[in-house]
């Protein structure tokens, strides 16, 4: 009894936490049912072990909603069984990790030591009688059967099991085993399909077409950079002088309305996204699950055209198991933190400085390869969420309501990395490498969550109620030295774009690939972003709307906002782009299922 009933509480604190908005009551009844029957069962005899057994059972079940909590704090959304697998990254990441583990979340598993301890100790016996006990499972059974019908009837059975944390496992659990998941006869691509896809790589003539021809390119990839730091005046302060120097520049063009697209993968998806346009996989990290797929991205493009290609990332290489897609991926070395000195560690690892100071040395070697021009994919590190800096790193002056916050801490953070970028691309210069070399640079995801309380604190800065089109804002600048182009492309897009983007500046046809995304600089219809984390499949985000499906799956419940005004809009005018966006995704699933290149 006690057991179930602190369950119960838990229960409710839990659906709190997982923000669910529609039939909490009978969520949480199910969950409870379900635990009472179980505890029935346990204690169905008064036995030995039936104590250490309950508690077993408690324990779990508390932890479960520990890290469904606490994985749904980072991503907005329940984790999935096969994340299982990731564990292994949790040491990686301690110090984000105390951030997801806040006080709400521990609070779900603080009790455990205190119950054990009062169970031993005082002998804890069931207070309800052994002949009641026989028939609870079978009366939880009935009943929840009543409750499960009732809900079908209602067409309210999705909404509970997307929540509800048995349901939700157990069905995840099925699924996977069953192989569900897997392409069914209903979503194939016809003829039409492959051939628009293929169509939407080939290169057409534009402004920028082929200016990057011959060149090198550097493609930088930093980490947490959201596009609202640039430009940012902030207490009289530019937050990203470099980066607005690199984005006003005459020979730059600035991507304002672009936007990450991730899946499971969080910063490998960032890069796997960006080198294929193809949609990140949802089941595991994609580097993980189609590690020995074949691909056609950026790398092997221009590898076909001469180039060598490398990779750089100053951490373990095998977190996101980098170091075995890398060579599927086309890169054909990868210069991982094994081959960085380093004394000093600057939050997740290396510090900007080191990286790029000892990646400059790289690239001299790289460029030495052979006659042909080179590609090399960089990512760094430094401005890693939780942002904590020791003091001589902080050098803004913050305002007072973001000091000792995550806002604040992470303008100092991305201050420093700015710095250290505009170290690199002067010692680029200084070495002989900038002039023949195109550099991209973009953001790999936010740094401010639209679904924590920091939210709260954008508002003063970004202008409106922080939403998701704020947070997965990124910025995209490409840099063609020695041209003048001097644009703001507002065109809307996602990293999706980055490859038939940065393939037409460069001046390479892709004959032999196909890719999801448009060539931002030229495409002139409705680009739609169709993200599926923080916002699930079905959600988008287009020139003018914000649109997220309910959480729950039943579409009535969804929500719409106009991006410009930020008013609210009617949802049902948006059931066909919200299917069309799923379309595309499972379309992309499909290529990556079939390993579609081989
Ligand atoms: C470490 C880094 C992790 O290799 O890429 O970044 P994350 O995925 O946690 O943002
Ligand atoms: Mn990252």
């Amino acid at each position: 009894m006690l057991l179930s009933i602190l369950l119960t509480i838990k229960f409710i604190w839990f659906t709190n936490l997982i923000n669910v908005e529609y039939n909490r009551i009978p969520i949480v009844l199910i969950s409870t049912l379900i635990s009472m029957a179980v505890l029935s069962f346990i204690y169905r005899k008064d036995g030995k072990g039936t104590n250490r057994n309950a508690l077993i059972f408690y324990c779990v079940i508390s932890v479960i909603m520990l890290i469904d909590a606490a994985y749904y704090t980072h991503f907005n959304m329940l984790p999935n069984i096969r994340a299982v697998k990731q564990v292994g990254q949790l040491t990686a990441v301690a110090d984000s990790l105390r951030v997801l583990l806040n006080i709400r979340v521990t609070i779900l598993v603080l009790d455990i030591p205190f119950i054990i301890y009062y169970m031993k100790k005082v002998q804890y016996r069931p207070i309800i009688s052994q002949r009641l006990r026989r028939i609870t499972p079978t009366a939880v059974g009935i009943l929840l059967f009543s409750i499960i019908i009732g809900l079908n009837i209602k067409g309210e059975l999705s909404s509970v099991k997307a929540q509800e944390v048995y349901t939700y496992h157990a069905t995840d659990i099925v699924e996977t085993i069953l192989g569900s998941k897997v392409p069914t006869e209903e979503i194939t691509l016809t003829e039409e399909d492959i051939n628009d896809l293929k169509s939407r790589a080939r290169l057409k003539e534009g402004k920028l077409t082929g200016l990057g021809k011959g060149k090198n390119l550097i493609v930088l990839q930093v980490e947490a950079l959201q596009n609202f730091v640039i430009n940012l005046h902030y207490n009289g302060q530019e937050i990203t002088p470099n980066l607005n120097k690199l984005v006003n520049d005459q020979s730059s063009v600035y991507y304002n309305n672009y936007f990450q697209l991730l899946g499971r993968g969080n910063t490998s998806d960032a890069e796997f996204v960006t080198q294929n346009s193809l949609y990140p996989s949802m089941e595991e990290p994609t580097y993980t699950q189609y590690q020995d797929n074949t691909f056609y991205g950026l790398p092997w493009l221009l590898r076909d055209n001469g180039y060598t290609a490398w990779v750089f990332h100053g951490y373990e290489k095998q977190f996101w198991n980098r170091e075995l897609a890398y060579e599927n991926q086309g890169f054909q070395r990868f210069i991982s933190q094994e081959d960085y000195e380093f004394e000093e560690v600057l939050g997740f690892g290396i510090r900007d400085e080191d990286f790029f100071d000892q990646t400059i040395d790289y690239l001299k070697e790289l460029d030495k390869v052979d006659d042909n021009p080179f590609y090399a994919f960089i990512i760094t590190l430094s401005s890693h969420t939780p942002f904590k800096m020791p003091e001589e790193y902080n050098v803004l002056d913050i305002k007072e309501e973001h000091e000792g916050n995550m806002i604040g801490d992470y303008l100092q953070s991305i201050h420093y990395a700015d710095q250290e970028i505009g170290r690199f691309i002067e010692n680029l210069k200084k070495e002989g490498l900038y002039e023949e070399t195109v550099i991209a640079l973009y953001g790999d995801h936010f740094a401010i969550s639209a679904a924590q309380d920091e939210a709260a604190l954008m508002k003063d800065i970004v202008g409106a109620d922080y939403d998701y089109d704020h947070m997965k804002n990124i910025p995209l600048v490409i840099h063609i030295p020695n041209e003048t182009i001097g644009e703001t492309v507002t065109t809307i897009g996602s990293q999706l774009d980055f490859y038939p983007t940065i393939a037409n500046i460069m001046g390479y046809d892709n004959t032999k690939g196909l890719v999801f995304g448009r060539d931002l600089t030229n495409y002139n219809g409705n680009n739609i972003i169709a993200p599926q984390t923080y916002m699930l499949k079905g959600s988008f985000i287009d020139k003018d709307t914000l649109f997220e499906i309910s959480r729950d799956g039943i579409f009535e419940r969804s929500r719409a906002i106009n991006r410009h005004t930020r008013e609210v809009l009617e949802v049902e005018q948006f059931r066909n782009i919200s299917e069309e966006v799923k379309k595309e995704i499972d379309m992309s699933d499909y290529i990556l299922k079939t390993d579609y290149f081989k």
